[in-house]
């Protein structure tokens, strides 16, 4: 049977709700035969489509779209330097594709070409925030009685902002301190000028991790008083921490059995995970900033993770995805593919894809589709009681309206739209 070539290769910008997602369609020679893919890089999409419309599709136009694997290794070394979340987002929207045409052609759901399902359904923890305990409290109860067990809970710190609460982020409680017995006064000149975007890059507040660390402990300790010990809690501190504080930090929650506490420190801190596995057992999450196999392998070997965070579109796509989570299984680490809302609903098949099939899968972060997210991409995964479910149809088991689609262009974004500038009250830098 003659099998079917790439004829052409598209990507599409849309942002239904407000995130800049980047879609990629592998159309083949055979009529009606097409695959879609995620390659969203929310902060840099331009990039991610010249990588692809200008350097990967002339040199895949014409090649025989069963070979993924020989797809995936030549196009990863066709730019000699690789790696990257430019470059590996690109061949993610197109590696996505190819396994989604491979379901179609084999009339069968991407889980089952990876080896049949481990379980019906893949567990999900869905974000809570807000500015005080008992608000974050009065969220998980919601979402406890809509079947949520696992839920991520993150809290305003007074007088700073942090991350994971809207309000907070967006500058609302930050600078406000002014008891230094509390912690640092921001620098108040310069703060007002910060403060009013004027002059600085996409405002993420004022941080400070003593009185974030505090408010944490404070909220983790509210919420088992509370709820007690049956609901599985997350937290993220998203890199912001002097690590010394993270290893401290990883060991005063011990007693407070988190499901896991994700990106304790930056990637360029890797080395210090080493001190929190010889002193703590909480479980450790780390991996949506790798964009390399040089980052998450030696987490891997040396055990010094227990959930793999990868954001399955910065490594390239489902062909490295299922190789470390293979990687992962050898070792006793779970999988917890990042999820948030700039992953597009094809990425989110594709978490699900290996969610199903994954033997060592761990829980899957969902970050609630928007209603107009919803309509561009029909079959999005559907989530009940807590869980989300695949479909049974081939391949990811989903599309992109493209007529919608359009009527979502990308929105001109102040700064570019770059990622929160975060610092510290004497105005430095911190890592977001
Ligand atoms: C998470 C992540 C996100 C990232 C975002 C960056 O755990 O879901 O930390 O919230 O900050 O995806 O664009
Ligand atoms: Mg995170």
């Amino acid at each position: 049977m003659k099998t079917p070539k790439i004829k052409d290769i598209k990507v599409i910008f849309t942002e239904p709700d407000n995130i800049r997602l980047v879609i990629v369609k592998v159309l083949t020679d055979q009529d009606g035969l097409y695959g879609v893919g995620c390659a969203t890089f929310t902060q840099r999409p331009i990039p991610v489509k010249s990588a692809i419309e200008d350097y990967l599709k002339p040199f895949l136009i014409g090649r025989d779209v069963s070979n993924i694997e020989d797809i995936w290794q030549s196009s990863y070394v066709s730019s000699y330097w690789r790696n990257g979340p430019v470059l590996n987002n690109a061949l993610s929207g197109i590696d996505q594709a190819l396994w989604d045409i491979k379901g179609k052609m084999a009339n069968m759901p991407v889980y089952e070409l990876l080896g049949g399902k481990s379980r019906e359904a893949a567990a999900v923890y869905v974000h809570t925030s807000g500015d005080s305990n008992e608000e974050v409290g009065d969220k998980m109860q919601a979402y406890m009685e809509q079947g949520f067990h696992h839920i991520r809970v993150q809290v305003s710190t007074p007088g700073y902002s942090t991350y994971g609460n809207k309000s907070a982020q967006t500058g609302k409680n930050t600078a406000k301190n002014k008891d230094v017995s509390k912690g640092p006064i921001p620098i108040t000149s310069w703060i007002k000028e910060y403060d009013t975007k004027k002059n600085y890059a996409h405002p993420g507040g004022i941080f400070e991790p003593k009185p974030y660390i505090r408010s944490a402990i404070s909220l983790f300790d509210y919420i088992r008083n509370r709820f007690g010990y049956g609901v599985e809690i997350l937290h993220d501190v998203h890199e912001r921490i002097p690590p010394i504080l993270g290893v401290w930090f990883a060991k005063e929650v011990e007693k407070y059995q988190l499901f896991f506490l994700e990106d304790l420190f930056s990637p360029e801190d890797n080395e210090y995970f080493k001190m929190v596995r010889a002193q703590t057992s909480t479980p450790i999450a780390m991996g949506e900033l790798y964009s390399s196999p040089h980052e998450i392998i030696p987490m891997i070997k040396n055990r010094l993770i227990d959930f793999i965070r990868i954001h399955i579109s910065d490594i390239g796509g489902i062909t490295p995805a299922k190789k470390l989570a293979a990687m992962g299984e050898l070792f006793s680490i779970r999988t917890a593919w990042h999820g948030p809302g700039d992953t597009s609903p094809i990425g989110h098949a594709a978490n699900l894809a290996l969610d199903i099939n994954c033997y060592n899968f761990g829980i899957q972060e969902y970050s609630i589709f928007g209603e107009k997210t919803k309509e561009v991409f029909p079959g999005y995964p559907k989530i009940k009681d807590g869980m989300m479910w695949p479909n049974s149809k081939p391949g990811l088991g989903i599309d992109i309206d493209e007529n919608l689609a359009k009527k979502f262009p990308f929105k001109e974004r102040e700064y570019g739209g770059a990622w929160d500038t975060v610092r510290r009250s004497d105005g430095s830098m911190v890592k977001p």
